[in-house]
């Protein structure tokens, strides 16, 4: 069998945060950057997300030229610790701007304000010697179907997205769907979605995906076919995994945490389509638990890792020969038992 890939593994600043949620106060301190920075490098991992604000933090009251040059500082930084920027990412949820929407908003004004700000966030990434920009759109959707047109919202989109690509002939852009979460019905809420919108766009090699496992679990639908489906047109250019219990609020759990056999399907399906082998990096989106104390504060990261890796060899090492055996006789029975024996080790 040809070898496969050796995986690199990315995280955000994001994810080592305070355990604030709506009904309660942080339960630990925040941490400086570079700390954050010093425990990626510490853990063993690759590259650092960033939302265009992490990387330049207050950036709507800064001048352009002052973002240009914190951005170098940073890049200076990540070159320095020998890291690199998996992506850029505009929050576009977080401007009073933004109340009713960024792209789709109903006031030409904040349309006018997230494109600016995309288009700067394309600027930075370029800064960060990265051509990738993941568009989480968080605010895209309606809490009120009257409010907004469906077919109108994809055509800002389009034209947002069409933007980003004029400005940069490199820029690669990967939507992130999410059905639901601020808002009641997300625009694109499936990799169904996400793709569909790149044949309408003036560059559709350019236009791909990103899975995020609870996403998908929100939606209702099988994390690893979502990622397969997207692999298959050779549009999956980051993974946020992570995990989630059902239907509720978007838990970010350590990925394998909720249903280990998930966890197995998704890596397994990383490894057929030869995932990272192009330079893709496996990237974990995922939360400490509220109760986690600050000498804890980034197990969550290593835990998740150290799980992909365990599964990337039950992958490996899973009898591809006698389940396709079981396939061809149609026994799932014992295929299902040879799956969760597989899992349960000796
Ligand atoms: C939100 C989410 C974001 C994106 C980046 O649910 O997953 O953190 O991954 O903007
Ligand atoms: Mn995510």
């Amino acid at each position: 069998m040809a070898t496969k890939p050796d995986y690199r593994f990315s995280f955000g600043p994001w994810n080592i945060s305070e355990g604030a949620d709506p009904y309660g106060p942080p339960t630990r301190p925040p941490q400086p950057f570079d700390w954050k920075l010093g425990k990626l490098k510490e853990l063993g991992f690759d590259a650092m997300m960033f939302h265009d604000d992490d990387a330049v933090p207050d950036i709507d009251a800064k001048s352009p030229e002052q973002v240009r040059k914190e951005a170098k500082e940073l890049r200076k930084k990540l070159d320095d610790a020998g890291l690199i920027a998996e992506i850029v990412a505009p929050r576009l949820w977080f401007s009073p701007m933004t109340i009713d929407g960024a792209y789709t908003s109903n006031d030409p004004k904040a349309r006018r304000y997230a494109i600016d700000r995309s288009l700067q966030c394309v600027d930075i990434a370029r800064i960060l010697k990265c051509d990738l920009i993941v568009l989480w759109l968080a605010r895209e959707g309606t809490y009120l179907r009257e409010s907004k047109n469906c077919r109108r919202s994809l055509e800002y989109m389009v034209k947002a997205i069409d933007q980003m690509l004029d400005h940069d002939p490199k820029i690669r852009i990967a939507v992130e769907p999410k059905p639901n979460e601020p808002m009641d019905h997300a625009y694109l809420p499936t990799i169904g979605h996400a793709l569909a919108v790149a044949p309408l766009t003036r560059d559709p090699k350019r236009v791909g995906c990103l899975v995020e496992t609870a996403h998908a679990i929100l939606a209702g639908l099988d994390p690893a076919d979502e990622m397969e489906f997207a692999m298959a047109m050779g549009k999956l250019w980051s993974v946020h995994l992570n995990d989630q219990n059902g239907l509720k609020f978007d838990q970010d759990k350590p990925f394998g945490s909720n249903n280990l056999r998930q966890a197995f399907n998704q890596v397994r399906v990383l490894e057929r389509n030869r995932y990272g082998s192009r330079g893709e990096c496996v990237a974990f989106d995922v939360h400490s638990f509220r109760s986690t104390k600050i000498e804890h504060a980034v197990d969550h990261l290593a835990n998740s890792r150290s799980t992909f890796l365990r599964l990337v060899h039950k992958v490996r090492s899973f009898d591809e020969a006698a389940a396709q055996k079981l396939i061809a006789d149609r026994n799932y029975q014992a295929l299902d038992q040879m799956v969760i024996e597989h899992l349960l080790g000796k």
